[in-house]
């Protein structure tokens, strides 16, 4: 929930229509009593609003897209993609293999070679813009697919990840007769064929922040998705035959990790990105080290939003609620860490806690639902587990008291105060809708703490000076600084972190030179 599109203020206590009986994933939890001072005793509920899921045809199985066609894996072997809010399985999907990935390289070197090279850069860029009106066209169809593939809510996919990923076609489009202007004084060559590996946060929008320069810098693509969440990718591959994309361009391999390392090792990829996990990005660079691929890694985060003692207290609230809870905090650049000065904290958690306790929790169908469903029974254990060990470690635990669905994996948002930076949460990369906060009592001790992590993607000031501003955001180790805002894309924007969060840019100029060799 961009500040933009942030839950209703005014709104009252969730609603209980959708409810059931209370799970409770996380510990030992304090839970709230049901008051709060902003909703008083209002009997205001939200009446359900589901978005119809009749406007997608969800087949029984997809195949592989190699070549402009669909076809079978070799191994003849399909997984299963499940709705993580009803864990009803939705649809078979191939389990592509390596010589499944060896067709779709030979499909895309081919398409290169006599095809896509020989395309005048203004005809590339016809393409470009075909795909983001179709996906413009087929938005609707877009959302309700990615809602039910991925557990984020309905309102977070159709105003977020959709129109971002058609919007980055048409900002990349429009770059694609211009490469000299990207790498002045130099002559841009594309690499050829890429190889890119996505993860299941941001299904759609990953494969647009990919596919898109990638295409517009003249390259050709093979992209395996995450395998919880491989059905926009595979919608987009209709949406690549109703572009009349020439066949080859882009490949879409389903499957496991293997199959992505072997896209990514075979020695006709010349260029490699990838997003996901540090441990898999690690792999990966050892993987095809030496071999003298371009490689962008886009890696997790620990992301700290600060806010000072004069920052407009109630948006700084709606700040840190979007920057934990938009996408049930699986989100790479989320502000899992609250820094807050010592002045103001006790003011600003109770208001705090009042916001939480006005989320809606529940059916990601549902467009008034704010957090939806955890992707994965193993994101939820993974989550659930972290939580325990900042119980365990002395952190104060506080959640809302909601109702959770009692189908589906559902993780109530959670607070953690009185955290050391030594602790678990504190360090590692929950993805989940957990906070933890630190308190501080000057600026120098919050940058400290700010960049007291392994990682350096993200972060947010909150306050009403603009010399406090820059002078923060000149000091913190993050590729991507919000003041007074967070969680703000946009195409043009370069994207990307220090240290443990990877190297590299997407969006943007920036991200045009990573798909690009120039001499
Ligand atoms: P990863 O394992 O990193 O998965 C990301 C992508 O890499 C998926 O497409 C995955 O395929 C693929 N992959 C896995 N092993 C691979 C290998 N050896 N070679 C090439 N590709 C490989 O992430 P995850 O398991 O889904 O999540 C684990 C943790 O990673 C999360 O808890 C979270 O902390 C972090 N994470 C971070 C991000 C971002 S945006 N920074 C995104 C997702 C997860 P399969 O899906 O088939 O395994």
């Amino acid at each position: 929930m961009p500040s933009d599109q942030s839950p209703k203020g005014a709104a009252p206590r969730r609603t209980t229509a959708r409810a059931a009986s209370v799970t409770t994933p996380a510990p030992a939890a304090t839970v709230a009593p049901a008051s709060s001072g902003l909703a008083g005793s209002s009997p205001w509920a939200y009446a359900p609003a589901p978005e119809s899921r009749e406007i997608v045809t969800i087949r029984q199985r997809y195949g592989l897209f190699i070549d402009g066609k669909e076809r079978a894996p070799s191994g003849g072997e399909v997984t299963i993609t499940y709705n993580p809010a009803t864990e009803e399985p939705l649809a078979e999907i191939a389990k592509g293999t390596p010589a499944d990935a060896d067709r779709a390289i030979e499909a895309a070197d081919r398409a290169y070679r006599k095809v896509w090279s020989k395309l005048h850069p203004r005809e590339r860029a016809k393409y470009l813009y075909r795909i983001s009106r179709i996906l413009q066209e087929r938005s609707r169809e877009f959302a309700v697919t990615e809602t039910m593939d991925s557990g984020k809510p309905i309102r977070e996919s159709r105003d977020v990840d959709v129109p971002l990923a058609a919007a980055h076609f048409w900002y990349y489009a429009g770059w694609a007769d211009k490469l000299e202007y990207a790498v002045p004084g130099r002559r841009p060559e594309a690499h050829g064929v890429v190889g890119q590996v996505i993860p299941w946060n941001f299904p759609l929008l990953m494969l647009a922040w990919k596919i898109a320069p990638a295409l517009a810098a003249g390259n050709t693509v093979v992209l395996k998705p995450a395998s919880t969440t491989p059905l926009t990718a595979l919608l987009f591959a209709d949406v690549c035959r109703q572009a009349e994309l020439p066949d080859g361009v882009v490949n879409i391999v389903t499957g496991p990790g293997s199959t992505g390392m072997s896209i990514v090792t075979d020695p006709r990829v010349a260029k490699v990105a990838f997003t996901g996990s540090t441990s898999v990005g690690v792999t990966i660079a050892k993987g095809i080290a030496g071999q003298g691929k371009g490689l962008t890694l886009e890696l997790g985060g620990k992301a700290a939003n600060i806010v000072f003692e004069d920052a407009a207290l109630d948006q700084a609230v709606e700040g840190v609620v979007n920057g934990i809870f938009f996408n049930q905090g699986e989100v790479c650049c989320a502000g899992s860490r609250l820094l807050v000065q010592e002045s103001i904290a006790d003011e600003f958690l109770a208001r705090l806690r009042d916001r939480m306790s006005m989320l809606r929790i529940g059916d990601p169908m549902d467009k008034n639902t704010d957090i939806g469903a955890i992707n994965s029974k193993a994101q939820m254990e993974s989550i659930g587990e972290l939580v325990a060990s900042g119980v365990a470690e002395g952190a104060q635990i506080w959640q809302p008291a909601c109702d959770l669905p009692t189908r589906g994996w559902f993780f109530r948002p959670t607070l953690f105060t009185n955290v050391a930076q030594s602790h678990r949460i504190a360090r590692e990369e929950i993805f989940g809708p957990v906070l933890a906060t630190i308190t501080f009592r000057t600026v120098a001790e919050a940058i400290e703490k700010a960049n007291n992590t392994a990682y350096g993607l993200s972060a947010g000031i909150w306050t009403e000076k603009g010399s406090r501003i820059l002078q923060v955001a000149s000091a913190l180790k993050a590729g991507v600084v919000w003041a007074n805002t967070f969680n703000r894309f946009d195409p043009t924007a370069p994207f990307g972190g220090y240290k443990e969060s990877g190297y590299g840019r997407e969006g943007g100029m920036q991200g045009l030179h990573a798909y690009l060799r120039s001499s």
